[in-house]
């Protein structure tokens, strides 16, 4: 059976872009929500907008012991996750790596990697142990695709991908399934956190092309979580039709 109605769905990031598309998405086929972020009043404002059971948790991803508790201590009625969305994550800055920021770089491997992997090891086991359940996991084409100034987010994204593969390989047979999504550019608050809060320079990312919205990644979630039990989709990769792939580069003396 893979209706979602009356079961739990747990987003992470649902305070901004596909965090909150899915919730969304996942409320208007009557799941109960979990809503995770750092900045409480956007979920809310969330929570009340949705027409379904909700439950708001403001949590930093990159706090393992605070991941732990929230885990622990879900209330009755939401503590059967059905679809773990394993969404919150940043890119910071687009420095080449001799000039980057090591704090940049501590910020994107903290929640893109440890807070994804300690929210699902802290989630999996009821999933095995009910012989269902789904890990989503929100990658990128950073994970396969260089670009200048991608060093560390790329590489966090890699990570994403191949944990979800090996997660995948671990949890054959046991009813959990798992899926990596890895999107090309979609216009979120995404770019304005990796311009650190310029508007101007995060809209110029955008500009003459029309970029994949938040809604067209909670669709593509939501269509991977609704396929038949015995289907896994393992990866979906999709980008705008306006992006595409670039040349290897030559420096010449
Ligand atoms: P947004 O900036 O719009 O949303 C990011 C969400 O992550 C926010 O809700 C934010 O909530 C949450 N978040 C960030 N840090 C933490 C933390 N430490 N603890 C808890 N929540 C956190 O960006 P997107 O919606 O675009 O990004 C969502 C995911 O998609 C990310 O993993 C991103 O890397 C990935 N992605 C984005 C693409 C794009 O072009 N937009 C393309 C490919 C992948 P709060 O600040 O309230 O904590
Ligand atoms: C976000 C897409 O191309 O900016 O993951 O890395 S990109």
């Amino acid at each position: 059976d893979t209706s979602l109605s009356g079961k739990t769905v747990l987003v992470t990031g649902a305070s901004a872009g596909f965090g909150r598309a899915c919730a969304e998405r996942f409320a208007r086929a009557g799941a109960k929500l979990v809503l995770v972020g750092r900045r409480g009043e956007r979920l809310e404002a969330l929570k009340e907008a949705l027409a379904v059971p909700a439950l708001t948790a403001v949590l930093d991803v990159r706090d393992r012991a605070a991941v732990e508790r929230f885990a622990a201590s879900l209330p009755p009625e939401f503590a059967e996750v059905e679809v773990l969305v394993n969404n919150a994550g940043l890119a910071l800055g687009l420095e080449p790596a001799h000039q980057a920021s090591l704090e940049d770089w501590e910020q994107m491997l903290d929640t893109n990697c440890r807070g994804l992997f300690v929210l699902t090891r802290s989630i999996l086991p009821g999933m095995v142990a009910r012989g269902r359940g789904h890990v989503v996991n929100i990658g990128s084409v950073a994970a396969s695709y260089p670009y200048p100034g991608g060093n560390v987010y790329g590489a966090t994204k890699a990570f994403v991908h191949q944990f979800s593969q090996n997660l995948k390989s671990d949890l054959a047979g046991t009813g959990v399934r798992v899926t990596v999504i890895e999107p090309g550019m979609a216009e979120t608050e995404f770019s304005v956190v990796r311009m650190k809060g310029d508007a101007e320079k995060a809209k110029a990312v955008y500009a003459g092309m029309q970029p994949l919205t938040a809604e067209d990644i909670a669709e593509t979630v939501f269509w991977c979580a609704t396929r038949p039990a015995h289907v896994n989709v393992n990866v979906v990769e999709l980008m705008p039709q306006a992006q595409g792939f670039g040349p290897f580069i030559v420096k010449r003396q």
